[in-house]
């Protein structure tokens, strides 16, 4: 789906502001919604929970709703208008005057309708967005519907559920650790296209000598007209400008091959992140669409770009802040690609959803590697219910990567995709096979541009594990000296020697994409400990230490980027403490020490 992008003959008008705002209940509105009364203020885009200081809002379960009136320009007549959302978290049904007109599943990626035949131009609609924020066996992310994970496994007096609700309000019971923002957390915008328009382009970028090569292919879209996919009518024009807009190449069908000579690559920074620009033309329609020459490819133990081996340095991030929960903050973006540039860092994985398309954007334009991940975290319960067999979740997953694959397939910044994180690997190995190796052939398939295809392993029996050693690289997450062997760091180190003996064995190219411990901003101990900076940063040079001897050893991404929130519970004290920055962006001691490390590591050929 393509980005709403304004130019001389489309129109976007963006409804973010304040919008009118009510709580519901677990019973979602129906076919019809009549209008709301008795509503508070709430801004778009961004998380509702915090808001307002009101245990209500903070810990809702159920729908809410969201009204606004919207208008559609008199001078708009005769262009299609769609209604788009880049994100309603985590599910949406649409209302225009009452009706029923939409529903999407799905927190983290968008979804549009055309409004033509229901609001005419020169004329007002009422708006009603109801979302529901309930997490449980059928939705991506998974919640918990298991009566320990309401009171604690060990509890030797665990009541069922259904006990409980006796006298207990319901809640979410996320299977996932960061808080269960929701709302309206992308922007919403109306815009228009021509009927006859440009709807899709995917764009396959290729290196032969110092020529870019690219295979490219526009789809067009007809409103009311007729689309008859003849060139005479419509013809489409494919004009390819150099970063200074100057043609350098051009094409006059829908799909082929083009090439662009002596092209620049995109580089990861501090490379050259070079873009160029495709001017995609077809009757009165115009789009264009940003992209960088550049390859990207798995060979033997190495990650190639553009043929060369490349080490990943980053970190796990989260879309999360204060006030705006998971809402897109342009502000904050921009100033974690800053921050990561300041920490010599060279990429981010998008755990544990898909991020904001304006994220994506400013990592093409600055030259920071993604590493793309779907929404599937969670998929477990325990030895006791295998998933694969019992979750309703196959066919949401699919759709998730359909529509991530679409949504993204352009980005040069995105070298992988990430099925999904920490799914059971472990208790039901023949059955998470089936499921898995079988997304991962249908990604593959997805992807015009194939690029390399994992999803992200918890730290299990990697023995038993018969998926994680299948995939294009082997991404593990790992808490050698936090979660088990706590604050011991020599047996730490001597259990994560164990398990890279055995991954130097699988002959593939591995990387770390969790590892970390919580460190409290402000603790200090002279023998460090558990929860100290100190300790964060031995946990580190420790472990670092070891992957540095490892030659089919591809990156590091510590966990997290920053501190971030995370359901109440015993073993979070004010959210997940594991950032090497704090959630309003400071550095702890482990930031400093990542930025010196990283500074002196190349991106190219650390590993030879
Ligand atoms: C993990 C999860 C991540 C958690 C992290 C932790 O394995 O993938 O979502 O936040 O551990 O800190 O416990």
């Amino acid at each position: 789906m393509l980005y709403p992008r304004e130019n001389e003959v489309r129109m976007v008008s963006d409804l973010s502001g304040i919008w009118e705002f009510k709580l519901g209940d677990e019973t979602g509105p129906g076919a019809r919604c009549p209008a709301l009364t008795g509503t508070e203020v709430i801004a778009v885009p961004a998380s509702y929970n915090d808001q307002k200081d009101d245990r209500a809002y903070r810990e809702h379960y159920g729908w809410v709703y969201y009204q606004r009136i919207l208008t559609i320009p008199k001078y708009w007549e005769g262009q299609r208008v769609v209604l788009r959302f880049d994100a309603v978290t985590h599910q949406a049904r649409i209302y225009v005057d009452d009706k029923l007109v939409m529903e999407h599943k799905g927190g983290f990626l968008p979804f549009e309708l055309e409004l033509n035949g229901l609001v005419s131009a020169g004329s007002s609609a009422r708006l009603v967005v109801a979302v529901d924020n309930r997490v449980n066996h059928s939705t991506l992310p998974v919640g918990n519907e298991s009566s320990t994970a309401f009171f604690g496994s060990d509890n030797p007096g665990v009541p069922s559920v259904e006990a409980a609700k006796q006298w207990r309000n319901p809640r979410n019971l996320p299977n996932f650790d960061f808080f269960n923002y929701a709302g309206i957390h992308r922007p919403v915008r109306l815009y228009t296209t021509p009927e006859v328009y440009v709807k899709d382009i995917t764009l396959v970028p290729d290196i032969s000598g110092t020529d870019g090569i690219v295979k490219y292919e526009i789809e067009i879209g007809a409103g009311k007209e007729v689309y008859d996919g003849k060139q005479e009518k419509f013809p489409v024009q494919l004009t390819i400008l150099d970063a200074e807009r100057k043609v350098v190449a051009s094409a006059g069908q829908a799909a082929g091959t083009i090439a662009i000579p002596d092209a620049r690559l995109w580089w990861p920074w501090p490379g050259e992140p070079y873009l160029y620009t495709a001017v995609i033309t077809c009757g009165e329609d115009r789009y264009e669409q940003q992209f960088g020459i550049r390859t990207v490819k798995v060979q033997d133990t190495r990650f190639l770009i553009n043929g060369k081996p490349f080490y990943f340095k980053g970190f796990g991030k989260h879309e999360d802040s204060a006030f705006h929960g998971r809402g897109l903050d342009q502000c904050l973006n921009v100033k974690d690609i800053h921050l990561i540039r300041w920490l010599n860092a060279n990429s981010f994985r998008t755990s544990h959803y898909p991020y904001a398309e304006e994220m994506y954007d400013l990592c093409d334009r600055e030259g920071i590697v993604v590493i793309d991940e779907t929404t599937a975290v969670g998929i477990g319960a325990g030895e006791a219910q295998d998933p694969y067999k019992t979750f309703a979740i196959r066919e949401h997953h699919e759709e998730v990567l359909r529509d991530l694959v679409a949504r993204d397939k352009n980005h040069p910044c995105v070298v992988m995709w990430s099925m999904g994180n920490e799914p059971d690997t472990e208790h039901f190995p023949e059955s998470a096979y089936e499921y898995w190796h079988s997304l991962y052939e249908l990604t593959h398939r997805l992807d015009p541009a194939d690029r390399p295809v994992t999803f992200v392993c918890c730290q299990n029996n990697y023995e038993k594990d018969l998926v994680t050693r299948t995939m294009d690289v082997v991404c593990i997450n790992r808490y050698y000296g936090w979660y088990n062997l706590s604050g011991d760091l020599d047996a730490a180190c001597y259990g994560l020697n164990q398990e890279l003996d055995f991954w130097e064995k699988q002959k593939k190219p591995v990387m770390i994409t969790e590892y970390g411990a919580d460190a409290i901003a402000g603790i200090h101990e002279c023998v460090a400990e558990m929860f100290s900076e100190e300790f964060q940063v031995e946990f580190y040079e420790r472990q670092n230490a070891e992957f540095d001897k490892r030659n089919f050893f591809i990156g590091e991404h510590v966990w997290n980027f920053a501190d971030f929130a995370t359901i109440q519970g015993c073993m979070r004290a004010d959210g997940n403490k594991k950032g090497l920055l704090t959630r309003d962006r400071r550095p702890k001691m482990a930031a400093h020490y990542f930025r010196k490390r990283w500074g002196k590591m190349p991106n190219f050929g650390y590993k030879g």
